[in-house]
């Protein structure tokens, strides 16, 4: 991967080789951590991180949901964020925020194990392919279903969900597609392995609901939204697998992934990226970038300047 100056640990800017845990850390045993996906943009007022208050503000609810106290505030963890792009020199970056429990107690209930908090920020291309954005993406259904609701939590991003992304994202792979498709307990579908799922039947705009095991995105909010101001009707609703294959149109979306066209679902083709997918792709890229009034303020501009000087060793 590629690496960054810097990363941000319990308060303190280390050297990114420097940033390291106890093997014995809890999160690493257990899983029992909570995290976010994050990217800045450049734009021309200089770096700008993409609805940051809101990825915040869902990192403390995964918290909470899995009864883990992060103890920095949502309003320290931004400043932290603003601060170490500016000090890594980075003008767009992925970021990521990951709340563990750390070393000092084993066992399930490791109340007096304390909660770490990392910050890091790296330059992190394409999700699924340089060539994803624009010719779209081939995805296969897993025989693996989203995490079921009665025994996880879907709607927390927490870092032992991810086993059953992994699952789902190996067997694409492994079967030569780009990503996996999840369906959720029911057989209805779900997400992506790493990105929220919109299907265009007869010109509207579906989504699976809250009730289907997703996670609830901040770029599926931020289309929902957008595709609304464009006139188009989103609704969300179960969508059987089958709707997938008769779709006109398929897209993903998501902050590592941004927005992806599906051109193929289990060999059948959807059509290559549709003029819908096109129309909500051009403005949602604007917006990202800082070049779409209407949503700036999904933006925080980054003050470069603010860089503390570190003197040279
Ligand atoms: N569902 C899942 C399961 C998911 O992991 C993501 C983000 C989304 C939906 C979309 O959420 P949002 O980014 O708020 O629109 N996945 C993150 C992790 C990817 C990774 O490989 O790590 C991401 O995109 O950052």
């Amino acid at each position: 991967m590629d690496q960054a100056d810097l990363i941000w640990k319990n308060g303190e800017f280390v050297p990114w080789d420097e940033a390291k845990v106890h093997v014995l850390s809890h999160g690493l045993h257990y899983g029992t951590g909570v995290f976010e996906g994050i990217r800045a943009y450049e734009t021309d007022r200089g770096p700008a991180v993409f609805r940051l208050p809101e990825h915040l503000d869902r990192l403390h609810k995964s918290a909470g949901l899995y009864y883990l106290e992060i103890p920095y505030s949502a309003e320290e963890l931004r400043a932290a964020t603003k601060e170490l792009i500016a000090r890594n020199g980075l003008r767009s970056c992925y970021i990521r925020p990951l709340a563990f429990r750390g070393y000092g107690e084993m066992g399930l209930y490791a109340k007096t194990a304390p909660i770490d908090v990392i910050i890091a920020t790296w330059p992190w291309g394409a999700y699924l392919g340089d060539e994803s954005a624009g010719k779209g993406i081939r995805a296969k259904v897993s025989s693996w279903r989203r995490n079921s609701p009665g025994g996880a939590i879907p709607h927390a991003k927490a870092s032992g969900s991810y086993l059953n992304s992994i699952l789902a994202k190996t067997e694409s792979a492994n079967a030569g597609y780009d990503e996996a498709i999840l369906l959720d307990e029911r057989g209805f579908v779900s997400e992506g392995s790493g990105e929220n799922i919109f299907v265009v039947r007869e010109g509207e705009i579906l989504t699976p609901p809250h009730t289907a095991s997703i996670l609830d995105g901040i770029n599926r909010k931020s289309v929902i939204q957008i595709a609304r101001d464009l006139g188009y009707t989103v609704v969300e609703r179960d969508i059987a697998r089958a709707e997938l294959y008769l779709a006109e149109e398929v897209f993903l979306t998501g902050t590592a992934a941004e927005m992806v066209p599906v051109r193929e679902i289990d060999d059948h083709a959807i059509g290559g990226p549709g003029e819908i997918t096109r129309h909500i792709q051009a403005k949602f890229i604007d917006a990202l970038h800082g070049r779409a009034d209407e949503y700036l303020e999904w933006l925080d501009f980054v003050d470069v300047g603010s860089a503390r000087i570190t003197p040279a060793a």
